[in-house]
């Protein structure tokens, strides 16, 4: 095939027109949507008195009519193609340009543009889905002001929603209706949205800091209001959080969010009209898990603080998606932090940085956070620009301290508001209020991969030193002196005998570097508190240094990581035992048994924390430490670690099990969390151990269960156990919940994630075929090919290569109707550099089925870069 564009940060050139206005008219019909556009243009400053053919992005539209200054333009002074409309040879500086074209939602599967999400119909522009609704400039760098008029059947569409504030609506004949909006804010196209569509309305107000009072409205499917609450709640929650935080306070009258069921991604900020993936808006006790809640809170927060960062102040090209993303991330994670346990959501955060992110930056897709080419942008909205993109930011908080940090943000609003700008942009304006230079510190945005600080110590005297230096894994990078990364390296020093812990900020600036501390006695080092740098750090742990820090340390971060590290030297152990000697070891040492019996112990551990504190290490993270993982072994090894120790502690979890089934009270509070967090943890333990004591407790646990937290766990205990797919656990499940298909999206991925080996991918080719398995909806075909294949890890890696070649050839089927879902499922080879020869191969194999499939270009960016 014809290789696609890549396009280059390095040709930015700014518009050579602006749209200063837009008044849009939608006349919804059930086999296509009429567009008229109206459109006040005019030339760049630099371009005024130039003759120049103006370049319209436009895709999957046919057009109806053309007219310039009210006249209509003649065939030779345009141009139309499959995805342009040139109109040429413009010497006018400012006109007015009127387009008639016709688009077909029901027929756009690959939700961008205006699509249906049965049975409404909604938008989804970002980043370059506004040009597949009308003709437009659709760059983020073109801000206009909008008046969107649509026009359906009142009957099937009583609701019509877009931006703004509604200036008009009434009835027209033959049932039909219309509706006015307009958006007092200039804003680039990707923020546009339209909603038609029958639902149920959750209503609230916000009064904000300056006592103006705001409606909220959450749009819902017909009967689901009851999930709504924690949605709003945490709505009103994030616009109080933001203007305590950051003194910002909402800017229109009305707050509105929709939720639908088809949506490629988690939820979108168009202004003052949010679409949301109905996963991240509707929760309630019974049908939803702690996790689901906590994820409603955050993306709702992600979402509204947007509003500022990203939509008042917007980005000037897609190469700068962090300067909105990763900000925003940091945002809404300091936002979840101060609703729940600081400690646990920093935990979570690097939990997810470093087993997703690590691995994709030490991969074939591994990229800046601000990268340099893309072929299409929609490969983009990664976990480096968003979650790396925010450990950058949070580095610039920790160098120059909370109160100087607030003070860059109010200057950044003071330069930029109303303005397309650069993460150059954002960093000046935090120099600028804090003094700090920190132009060493920009090398962040155009490194990849994940630097790893080597750190050896040595006393001398009665000096502690450190000697740390700086390595880069990409043979591509070449870091000398001058391009060194700059970062914050926050540790401690825990004095052996007094258990007293010191801190100590450090700048790391230079390839090799030394510190110096005056000590009393010995220390232990603690590296990396609260995770201050995302880096890989490597120094030469003792275990006995590390039982030391998990149960002395004051960090919590760096409490949860000794632990991690003892697992996980537990576990090589184990694994190389089992590889050399054929047989599993029967015993546990000494040492760690009573490391782990401190651990259960300990009474002071806030209960979620202590839950995360007994996580073994997951086969993921295990499989991406190993060179040619060998996934059987792990998960033998992994099962067999987690049998001894629910062997050796029953009776703790027994008893702790038992306590904690006596709350009875649904809380979302973190105390609650916390106990259902460590219940779940117990049984987990239980059933590891293969007794008639954990059975009795798995049946007990999901027969009591009154909230989906508890059921959904054990439902994965009994199907990672092996029963059958008609086993009363599994049925049962199934027909209590057949109704509500977001359970059942959890009921499908737990059986792709958990279910053994030996019938995994025959299991996923029957439920594919089951009734309730939506083919089109996202959600559904994440539920059961991602969850398979990144979670499944033994079974999607069987080296007969067989589950390699049934992705594969669904990825091709995806991909000829939903290319960004597609492209995102071929994420399932990211292992491809690890593995072994023989499983190498099949995947090769199956990668090129994909190839020879005249793939989109979204899938052939990424697909071709596993190749390579
Ligand atoms: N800006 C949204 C993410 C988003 C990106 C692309 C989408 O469709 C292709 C949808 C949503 C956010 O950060 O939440
Ligand atoms: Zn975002």
């Amino acid at each position: 095939m014809q290789q696609p564009k890549t396009i280059y940060l390095k040709d930015y050139r700014p518009s050579p027109f602006t749209i200063d206005t837009i008044d849009l008219t939608v006349d919804i019909h059930a086999d296509h949507s009429m567009v008229t556009s109206v459109m006040r243009i005019e030339k760049h400053k630099d371009s005024v008195g130039q003759k120049l053919n103006l370049e319209l992005n436009g895709e999957g539209m046919e057009l109806v009519g053309l007219k310039f200054n009210g006249e209509v333009l003649p065939n030779d002074r345009f141009q139309v193609s499959s995805d342009k409309l040139v109109i040429l040879n413009v010497t006018h500086d400012e006109f007015t340009l009127e387009i008639q074209n016709k688009i077909n939602p029901a027929e756009n599967k690959a939700l961008e543009g205006f699509y249906q999400s049965c049975p409404q119909l909604c938008t989804q522009c970002e980043p370059e889905g506004f040009r597949r609704i009308t003709y437009f400039i659709d760059r983020p760098d073109v801000m206009a002001k909008y008046t969107t008029k649509m026009i359906a059947d009142k009957k099937q569409y009583p609701s019509l929603l877009s931006n703004g504030n509604r200036i008009g609506s009434g009835d027209l004949p033959g049932g039909r209706h219309w509706a006015q909006w307009q958006d007092p804010f200039r804003k680039p196209s990707y923020l546009f949205a339209m909603v038609a569509g029958e639902f149920d309305v959750a209503r609230d107000t916000f009064t904000t800091m300056k006592g103006r009072k705001i409606d909220l409205e959450i749009y819902v499917d017909k009967g689901n209001l009851g999930k709504t609450p924690h949605a709003m709640n945490s709505l009103k929650q994030s616009m109080k959080w933001d203007e305590e935080t950051f003194g910002l306070e909402y800017d229109l009258d009305i707050y509105m969010i929709v939720a639908v069921d088809s949506f490629n991604m988690g939820a979108m900020e168009n202004k003052g009209l949010n679409i949301f993936n109905s996963t991240y808006t509707l929760a309630d006790e019974k049908s939803a898990t702690d996790h689901d809640f906590q994820g409603v809170q955050g993306v709702i927060g992600h979402e509204y603080f947007h509003n500022w960062t990203g939509n008042r102040v917007t980005c000037r090209d897609w190469f700068q998606l962090t300067l909105k993303e990763g900000l925003t991330v940091f945002r809404d994670q300091e936002f979840s932090s101060d609703m729940l346990s600081r400690a646990v959501k920093r935990l979570e955060d690097v939990r997810l940085l470093k087993d997703s992110q690590f691995a994709e930056d030490a991969g074939p897709l591994s990229h800046p956070i601000r990268p340099s080419s893309y072929i299409e942008i929609n490969n983009f909205y990664t976990r480096t620009v968003y979650e790396k993109g925010a450990e950058v930011i949070r580095m610039i908080h920790t160098l120059i301290g909370k109160e100087k940090f607030r003070k860059g943000m109010d200057k950044y609003f003071e330069l930029f508001d109303g303005q397309a700008v650069t993460t150059e942009d954002f960093v000046h304006a935090m120099e600028v209020a804090s003094g700090k230079d920190l132009s060493q510190f920009r090398n962040w945005y155009s490194r990849p991969g994940t630097p790893t600080l080597k750190v050896t110590s040595r006393k001398e005297g009665n000096e502690f030193v450190l000697d740390i230096e700086q390595k880069y894994p990409l043979p591509t990078v070449k870091v000398e002196d001058n391009n060194v990364l700059l970062m914050p390296f926050k540790i401690g020093l825990l004095d052996k005998t007094t258990k007293k812990e010191e801190e100590h900020l450090l700048e790391l600036k230079n390839l090799k570097e030394t510190f110096r501390f005056k000590v009393n006695g010995d220390v232990t080092p603690s590296l990396n508190l609260g995770f201050s740098a995302p880096v890989i750090v490597e120094y030469p742990y003792e275990v006995a240094d590390l039982i030391e820090l998990m149960s002395f340390n004051k960090d919590p971060y760096c409490r949860y990581e000794a632990t991690q590290k003892i697992y996980d030297h537990v576990f090589k152990a184990e694994f190389y035992y089992f590889k050399a000697n054929g047989k599993l070891n029967p015993d546990l040492t000494s040492e760690f048994k009573s490391a782990f019996q401190n651990l259960l112990k300990d009474e002071s551990i806030d209960l979620s924390f202590k839950s995360y504190l007994l996580d073994l290490p997951t086969e993921n993270g295990l499989s991406q430490e190993m060179i040619q993982p060998d996934f059987d072994a792990i998960h033998t090894v992994h099962g067999h670690l987690r049998k001894k120790l629910g062997l050796e502690f029953q009776d703790w979890f027994l008893k702790e099990h038992e306590r904690l089934s006596k709350v009875s009270k649904f809380e979302l509070t973190p105390k609650a969390f916390g106990e259902r967090a460590l219940k779940n943890q117990c049984l987990t333990y239980l059933v590891a151990s293969e007794t008639k004591a954990g059975m009795e407790a798995l049946d007990k646990h999901y027969g009591n269960a009154t909230n989906m937290t508890e059921e959904i766990h054990a439902l994965q205990l009994y199907i990672a156990s092996g029963v059958e797919l008609e086993h009363d656990s599994i049925q049962k499940f199934y027909q209590k919940w057949k109704h509500d298909s977001l359970v059942m999206l959890k009921w499908f991925s737990s059986l792709a994630a958990y279910s053994p080996k030996k019938f995994a991918l025959e299991r996923i080719e029957k439920l594919e075929k089951n009734v309730l398995f939506q083919k089109q909806v996202p959600n559904y075909l994440r539920s059961l090919y991602l969850q398979f294949a990144k979670n499944n890890l033994h079974a999607f890696h069987d080296d007969n290569g067989a589950a390699y070649r049934f992705v594969a050839q669904r990825i091709c089927h995806i991909d000829g109707f939903n290319p960004q879902v597609a492209s995102r499922a071929a994420g399932a080879f990211s292992l491809i550099n690890k593995l072994d020869s023989k499983r190498q191969t099949e995947m090769k194999a199956a990668l090129k089925t994909i190839m020879d499939n005249k793939p989109s270009r979204d899938t052939f960016e990424v697909v071709s870069k596993y190749l390579a």
